[in-house]
C-alpha cells in the first residue's frame, strides 16, 4: 500500500463553485447521480483531474452534457477537461445494504445512513474527496421512507422525496444522509442573535423516551459556545440521528449529527452516570465542530489535530463548567495515561500531526485527540486567559471558510499576542512523552527547583530536543498553608532551574499543578511529603495525584518486594474518603487504585518485565486490606451517600460513585448481602450495574446476572453492558473461556461495533486475563479480528492496537503474541488498515 507524506501535499487544480446530488435509495441497488460545477484554479499547478471512488459501478460520466469514457485508475478516475469552468455528471450504483463496514452509504437496521469521514464519500460517488474541496451542496433524496435527511436546510419535500441545501461550503466529509422510519424529540434554540433554530434528535420508534438529556446538552451546548467562543449556530435546523451500527462515537456532519446510539440515547433505567457525562461530552464535542472543524476546516488529514485537539479541549472546559473542574481534569489524566501515554510508550508512537501515514482512519487516535487538547490547554496556559481569547477570535475571523493547517491557527496567536510560539510548535512533531526529572535545594530562605526533561526516543525519531514545558507550581508552608500561589515556570532548556526567594521556612512544592503539561514527573519524595500534600495542597489536581502516587508505590512494592500496604498510603486514604468537606466524586477517585495496565508500564519503565497475574493478585489483596482498614467507616460512608432520586447532575453521580466504591469494598466482607439488596431496589442502572459489577468482583453475582439479562433481553445497549461486565470481572484463567462462549451467544454479533466491543474490548481490557500465560486470549482475539477485518476493516484496526504493549512482557508471551500477530498479517486479502496497524506494532 502507498504511504501518503504530509511534504507531499499539493493542492487540486479545480475549484467546485456547486455540487447536486440525487439519491435514488434501494438497499441492494442505490442510485447515486451528481452533477458538479468545477471551474479550474488559475495559478493551480497541477491541472490532473482526477476524481477520488471506490466499489462504485459507473453507469454514465458526462462533461458539460456530452458522454464521457473516463480512464479507471487506481482509486479512481481521470479525464481529459477543458480549461474553463465545465460541468461534470455521473451516475453510479452502490449497494447499501451489503456495506457491513459502515462507511460510506449503509444500513443500520432498515435505516440508510452515511459515514464519510475521512474517506468514506469517495464509496458514494466519483468526487475530489479531499478536505482541501469545500463546495455548497444541494441534495435530492428519492425513497419510500418517512423520514428524509441531509445537510444544511430543507428546501421542499413530498411523497417519497425531500430536498435539502447547505449554504455553507464544506468538504465532502462532512456530507451527510439519513433515510429511515424515525421518530424525533423536538426542541427549539433561539441564538443571542435572535434566529430561530429547530432541533431535532430522530431516533427508532420505541428509543424517543431516551432523548431528553441529550436535547438539554444540545441547548447546553449551544449557549456555551456563544458564551464563551462568541460562536453562533447558522443554520435554521440542527439535526441529531441516533444509530446503532457505527464505528466511533459520533460525527459532525453540518446540520446532521449522526450518533452512535450509545452516545445520545440515556435513561436513568438504562443509563450509567458514566454514560449520562459521556453523552453530554460528545455532544457538546459535535457541536462545537460547527465552528471548529466546519466552518474552518482542516487543509489535509496531517491537520487532524487542529480540528480535534482544539474540539476536544472545547468539550472538555464544557464539561467543567456543567460539572466540576477537578473532578473533569483528573478524569481527563486518568484516560490521558491509560490511552495516550501507553501509545506514546509503544510502537504507534506518533506526533500530534504525523508526517506520513498508509490510511488515516489509523490516526483518530488517542494522541491526535487527547495530547491534541493538552496542547491547546499548555498554549493557554502560557499566553493567558485574555490572549487565549484574542488568538481564537483572530482564527475564527481570519480563516472562516478554508481549509488551514497548524501554521495557520499558531500565526494567530503569534499576531494577536506578539508572543513567538516557534519552540511551542514543536508539540505537533515530536513523538513521545517527556521524561521530567525534579530535584531541589534550600538554602537561606531560597527554595530551588532544578529540572532535567529527556524524551525517549519512538518510532522514525531516534533523537528527541528539548520541549517548552510549562509546569505550574504553588508552594505549601510548614503550617499547611499556601505561602506561594500557582505560578506557571516556563522551561525551555535540557536543564533548568527555577528559585523562589524570601520564603521564611522551608515549603513543600506542589508541582505540575493542574497537570500543566503531559510530561511524566519524577520526583524524589517520601510518603510523608506525599501525604502532607495530600492533606493541604489546594490544587485538587496535585492533591489527588498524592494519593495515587501512594497507591502506586505501595502496589509496586507488593509486587517487586512482597512488602505489606505502607501505613501512611492507608492512612492517608481513610481520611480522605472520611472528609466530609471533600466533594464525594473526589473522594471516590482517590479510592481507586491505578490500573494493572498502568502498574504494567511502571514495572517496565523500571526495567522489571512485569508479571500480570501478580499484578492481579497484590491488586486484589489491596482491595481486601482497604476493605479491612476502612471496614469501621464503611457502613456510615454507604448509608450517608445515598443520593436519593436520580438526577443525572454531578453532585448525585458523585455520592453515587463514592457509595459504589464504597460497596465494592463492602462486597468483599459480606457475602454480597448489600450489594444483593441494592440491585434488587435500584430504579437507576447506575445502581444496578455497579452493585452486579461489586457482586462480580467479589465473586458473587450469578443469578444476578442471570436476572439482569432477562429483564433487558430486549435492549441491545443495556445488553452490551451486560456482555462487558461479565469478561471484565472474569478470573484471568476463564476470561478467554467466558469472551469464547458469549462470542457464541445468540445476541452476539460481530457487524455491531459495540458489541464486539462490549466482549473483545473488555477481554483486551482485563489485564491478567489477556495476558494469561496460556495465550488463549491472544489467540481467541486474533481469531476474531481475523473473521471481522472482512466485514469491517475499521474497527479491526482500531482493536488490533491491543497487542501494543507487547514488548513489555517476558519473551514466551512475546512469542505468542508475535505468532498471532504474523498470523493475522499473512491473511489473504487482509485490509489496509489492518496491515499497516498490526504492521507498525510489529516492528
Ligand atoms: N470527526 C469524527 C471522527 C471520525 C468518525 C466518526 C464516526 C465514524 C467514523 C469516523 N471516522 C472519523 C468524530 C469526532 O471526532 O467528532
Ligand atoms: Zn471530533
Amino acid at each position: 500500500p502507498q504511504t501518503i507524506h504530509l511534504k507531499d501535499y499539493t493542492p487540486f487544480g479545480y475549484e467546485i463553485e456547486s455540487v447536486h446530488l440525487t439519491f435514488r435509495l434501494a438497499p441492494g441497488a442505490t442510485r447515486v447521480i451528481s452533477k458538479i460545477a468545477f471551474a479550474p484554479t488559475p495559478a493551480a499547478a497541477d491541472k490532473r483531474f482526477f476524481l477520488h471512488g471506490e466499489e462504485l459501478k459507473l453507469l454514465s460520466a458526462k462533461i458539460d452534457g456530452a458522454e464521457i469514457t473516463p480512464r479507471m485508475v487506481e482509486g479512481g478516475l481521470e479525464a481529459d477537461v477543458p480549461d474553463v469552468p465545465f460541468t461534470w455528471e455521473a451516475e453510479v450504483e452502490i449497494a447499501p445494504e451489503s456495506n457491513t463496514a459502515l462507511e460510506g452509504l449503509y444500513m443500520s437496521n432498515g435505516m440508510y445512513c452515511t459515514q464519510c469521514e475521512a474517506e468514506g464519500f469517495r464509496k458514494i460517488t466519483f468526487y475530489p474527496d479531499r478536505p482541501d474541496v469545500m463546495a455548497v451542496f444541494t441534495v435530492r433524496i428519492e425513497g419510500d421512507l418517512p423520514v428524509l435527511l441531509s445537510n444544511g436546510n430543507p428546501v421542499t419535500k413530498g411523497d417519497g422525496f425531500a430536498e435539502w441545501h447547505d449554504p455553507w461550503p464544506k468538504p465532502s466529509y462532512l456530507f451527510a444522509l439519513v433515510a429511515g422510519e424515525l421518530i424525533n424529540h423536538p426542541g427549539f434554540f433561539t441564538t443571542k442573535s435572535g434566529r430561530e433554530v429547530e432541533l431535532n434528535i430522530w431516533v427508532r420508534p420505541g428509543d424517543e423516551g431516551k432523548c431528553a438529556f441529550g436535547m438539554q446538552a444540545l441547548k447546553d451546548s449551544m449557549k456555551w459556545d456563544e458564551d464563551t467562543y462568541g460562536r453562533e449556530y447558522d443554520l435554521d435546523i440542527f439535526n441529531i440521528v441516533a444509530v446503532d451500527d457505527f464505528n466511533m462515537g459520533a460525527m459532525e456532519n453540518k446540520g446532521l449529527n449522526i450518533f452512535n446510539s450509545s452516545c445520545v440515547l440515556a435513561s436513568k433505567e438504562t443509563s450509567t452516570d458514566a454514560n449520562f457525562e459521556r453523552i453530554e461530552g460528545i455532544i457538546a464535542h459535535e457541536y462545537f465542530h460547527n465552528w471548529t472543524g466546519n466552518r474552518i476546516t482542516c487543509r489535509d488529514w496531517f491537520q487532524l489535530c487542529l480540528k480535534e485537539g482544539l474540539t476536544v479541549y472545547r468539550d472538555q472546559m464544557f464539561s467543567g463548567d456543567m460539572r466540576s473542574h477537578a473532578v473533569k481534569r483528573i478524569e481527563e489524566v486518568l484516560t490521558l495515561r491509560a490511552r495516550q501515554f501507553r501509545e506514546d510508550n509503544g510502537p504507534l508512537a506518533h506526533p500530534v500531526r504525523p508526517e506520513s501515514f498508509v490510511e488515516i482512519n489509523n490516526f483518530y487516535t488517542a494522541t491526535v485527540y487527547e495530547k491534541g487538547a493538552e496542547i491547546i490547554g499548555m498554549l493557554r496556559r502560557l499566553v493567558g486567559d485574555e490572549d487565549y481569547k484574542k488568538g481564537c477570535e483572530l482564527y475564527f475571523a481570519r480563516h472562516d471558510g478554508q481549509a488551514v493547517t497548524i501554521e495557520d491557527w499558531l500565526k494567530a496567536f503569534e499576531d494577536a499576542t506578539g508572543r513567538d510560539l516557534a519552540h511551542f510548535k514543536q508539540w505537533y512533531s515530536q513523538a513521545g512523552t517527556p521524561r521530567l526529572k525534579m530535584s531541589e535545594t534550600w538554602e537561606d530562605g531560597t527554595l530551588t527547583l532544578s529540572f532535567s526533561q529527556s524524551t525517549p526516543p519512538t518510532p522514525g525519531q531516534s533523537e528527541k530536543k528539548p520541549q517548552l514545558i510549562p509546569i505550574a507550581v504553588g508552594l505549601i508552608g510548614p503550617n499547611g498553608d499556601e505561602v506561594v500561589p500557582t505560578t506557571v515556570l516556563e522551561m525551555t532548556e535540557a536543564e533548568q532551574s527555577f528559585t523562589f526567594e524570601g520564603l521564611g521556612a522551608r515549603p513543600v512544592a506542589s508541582v505540575l499543578r493542574d497537570f500543566s503539561a503531559p510530561v511524566i514527573l519524577e520526583r524524589e519524595i517520601d510518603a510523608k511529603t506525599r501525604a502532607f500534600l495530600l492533606a493541604h495542597d489546594t490544587d485538587p489536581f496535585q492533591k489527588w495525584e498524592m494519593g495515587r502516587t501512594l497507591a502506586k508505590d505501595t502496589l509496586l512494592a507488593m509486587i517487586v518486594k512482597g512488602t505489606d500496604p505502607s501505613h501512611a498510603y492507608l492512612d492517608a486514604i481513610k481520611s480522605v474518603v472520611t472528609d466530609e468537606s471533600l466533594d464525594p466524586a473526589f473522594r471516590a477517585l482517590s479510592l481507586g487504585l491505578p490500573s494493572q495496565d498502568d502498574l504494567a508500564q511502571s514495572l517496565h519503565d523500571a526495567g522489571i518485565i512485569p508479571n500480570p497475574q501478580k499484578i492481579y493478585e497484590a491488586r486484589e489483596s489491596l482491595r481486601h486490606i482497604l476493605s479491612d482498614h476502612l471496614r469501621e467507616v464503611i457502613p456510615a460512608l454507604y448509608a450517608e451517600n445515598d443520593a436519593g432520586a436520580f438526577t443525572p447532575d454531578a453532585e448525585g453521580s458523585g455520592k453515587r460513585s463514592l457509595r459504589l466504591a464504597i460497596l465494592a469494598l463492602l462486597s468483599l466482607r459480606d457475602e454480597g448481602v448489600t450489594a444483593r439488596a441494592l440491585y434488587k431496589r435500584a430504579d437507576n442502572m447506575t445502581e444496578q450495574a455497579g452493585a452486579l459489577q461489586a457482586l462480580l468482583a467479589a465473586g458473587h453475582g450469578k443469578e444476578e446476572l442471570a436476572a439482569f439479562a432477562e429483564r433487558w433481553k430486549d435492549d441491545r445497549l443495556v445488553m452490551d453492558k451486560w456482555f462487558m461486565m461479565q469478561v471484565a470481572a472474569a478470573a484471568p484463567d476463564r476470561a478467554a473461556t467466558v469472551a469464547k462462549s458469549l462470542s457464541e451467544h445468540a445476541d452476539f454479533t460481530m457487524k455491531n461495533p459495540n458489541r464486539f466491543r462490549a466482549v473483545f474490548g473488555a477481554l483486551a481490557g482485563n489485564h491478567a486475563g489477556f495476558h494469561h500465560e496460556s495465550g488463549a486470549a491472544y489467540r481467541l482475539l486474533a481469531d476474531q479480528l481475523i473473521t471481522l477485518d472482512a466485514l469491517n476493516p475499521q474497527t479491526t484496526a482500531r482493536m488490533s492496537g491491543a497487542f501494543e504493549t507487547w514488548k513489555r512482557y517476558d519473551a514466551d508471551r512475546q512469542q505468542l503474541i508475535r505468532a498471532e500477530l504474523e498470523r493475522i498479517l499473512a491473511t489473504p486479502g487482509l485490509s489496509r488498515d489492518t496491515t499497516e496497524m498490526v504492521t507498525r506494532i510489529l516492528s
